[in-house]
């Protein structure tokens, strides 16, 4: 895991947690998935895995098993919301826009999204 504030001092710590409430949309073992507070499409799922990593990279390093899951996770909520379609974003880094630094994958669906 990283150095990234976890525990009390990471919002999506606290949220899987349960001590934030959040919308669940899906949980399991490894991964829980909540609605985004400020959507961007019709459907805009964060999916993040329970475990405190601060990126993209870091997941796939120490567990790439969840980080495929969560490719499993997006798609099956898609599968359920819309025709299967959807778009799935990690940023990492601040200069690419991350601000959460818990890694979420951004699961776009639930309409035909813009180019
Ligand atoms: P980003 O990739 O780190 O910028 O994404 C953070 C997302 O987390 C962003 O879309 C926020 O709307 C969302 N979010 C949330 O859903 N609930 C929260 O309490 C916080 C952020 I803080």
């Amino acid at each position: 895991m990283s150095d990234s504030p976890r525990g009390d001092d990471c919002i999506f710590c606290r949220i899987v947690a349960g001590d934030i409430p959040s919308r669940k949309v899906y949980e399991d073992e490894s991964v829980y998935a909540f609605q985004d507070a400020h959507p961007k499409a019709k459907v805009h799922v964060l999916v993040v895995p329970r475990n405190h990593y601060a990126n993209v990279a870091e997941l796939a390093k120490a567990e790439p098993q969840t980080l495929a899951h969560i490719v499993e996770v997006a798609q099956s909520i898609a599968d359920e919301e819309f025709n299967g379609a959807y778009r799935l974003i990690f940023n990492s880094g601040e200069d690419a826009g991350q601000s959460v630094f818990h890694v979420h994958a951004h699961v776009l669906t639930g309409e035909v999204l813009p180019e």
